[in-house]
């Protein structure tokens, strides 16, 4: 249906023309759609409908050949990296038709990460009753960092990832949301065995802190969360997450402030954890998906995640994590979301193209 999709897509003109198999070896990689203005995420419908956030605060469908805009999103911060963000279509969507979003909201003069539940209606045009489940303490101005990728747990909770805000020593304050990974129950409220529920010197949402900017997110085939982060120069984290763990900045970071300047007190120090894999350099790093398709055998556990900076996608395999290759064609440019499509493909959007592309073997 999807593959369907796309070549009536093709069909209808709304498509720049194939690009053809990619310079990279072994690698297919198709054009779905395009002109998107800074398309941000992914969202995958049971009927093969396809939806596509745009930080601007437009929500796509597109359905079998057209491209549907839907009404009904609340009122959005647009506001440097702020916007329209994150789409999760829950396992039980079929049931609800209950989608959740991350943006920013406005707050005061400010702007916060925020998750809201809509409904779609019927036809897929509309939501509606769009409501504010969670949102981080009010208060910042600027654009920086808002995180934001949203996950459903094994168990139906969500988590949020959410960006320092460019307020380095909050994401050591556990009193404040900044620089953390949140976990909420599907009303927003912070399940009893949080690790810092009943402290009055904590949120009760963390679920891990000491982050600098988490912008993807990703369960492997063990249910266990991983997350890669924008860490300063040279610092750039992928973050196997545990409860209550504290992932270090600004205290420690394989990374240099942009001035150049050391930061924090080095690369380790006991109680804080050790990344996973970092950049050095930076790749920026936005969108992830972990490979448990059937299309790409030799890919199985991988870590796909998207470049907003190199203009590739960068492949890690491994334990421990290795990069192993970075696909870099022309239709790579500004990765900002990348997924396994329900067909095994891989699926990503490109800034720099403002397109969603399909990649399979071949
Ligand atoms: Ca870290």
């Amino acid at each position: 249906m999807i593959r369907h999709a796309a070549a009536c897509l093709l069909a209808l003109g709304l498509l720049a023309p194939p690009q053809g198999a990619s310079a990279q070896t072994g690698l297919s990689i198709a054009p779905v759609a395009d002109g998107f203005d800074a398309p941000w995420a992914i969202g995958f419908l049971p009927d093969d409908s396809i939806l596509v956030t745009e930080r601007g605060g437009r929500l796509w469908r597109l359905d079998d050949g057209a491209r549907h805009e839907i009404a009904g999103l609340g009122q959005i911060a647009v506001t440097g990296q702020g916007g329209l963000l994150d789409v999760l279509v829950p396992r039980d969507f079929p049931e609800t038709r209950a989608l959740f979003f991350t943006y920013a909201k406005p707050q005061g003069s400010g702007a916060g990460t925020a998750v809201a539940r809509a409904t779609l209606s019927d036809d897929g045009r509309a939501l509606s009753g769009w409501q504010v489940i969670w949102e981080m303490e009010p208060g910042s101005a600027g654009g920086r960092h808002f995180g934001a990728r949203l996950v459903e747990a094994p168990d139906g909770h969500l988590f949020v990832t959410i960006g320092e805000r460019g307020d380095r020593p909050s994401a050591q304050d556990l009193s404040r949301q900044n620089g953390s990974v949140i976990r909420i129950a599907r009303d927003g409220t912070p399940p009893a065995d949080n690790p810092f529920q009943g402290r009055a010197d904590a949120q009760p949402g963390i679920w891990s802190y000491g982050h600098r900017n988490p912008q993807g997110a990703a369960l492997d085939a063990q249910g266990r969360l991983w997350v890669v982060e924008h860490g300063a120069r040279g610092g750039d984290e992928v973050n196997l997450i545990e409860k209550g763990a504290n992932y270090g900045w600004p205290v420690i970071s394989y990374g240099t402030h942009y001035s150049g300047a050391r930061i924090g007190e080095g690369t380790s120090k006991p109680g804080m954890k050790q990344p996973a894999f970092y950049w050095d350099p930076s790749i920026a790093p936005s969108g992830m998906t972990i490979y448990t398709g059937a299309l790409f055998p030799d890919w199985q556990g991988d870590f796909l995640i998207g470049s907003l900076k190199s203009d590739h996608i960068a492949r890690l395999s491994g334990d421990p994590l290795r990069e192993v290759q970075t696909i870099s064609t022309p239709e790579t440019a500004r990765v900002r979301d990348i997924r396994q499509g329900p067909d095994g493909a891989i699926w990503f959007l490109s800034v720099g193209q403002g397109a969603l592309y399909r990649m399979t073997p071949g």
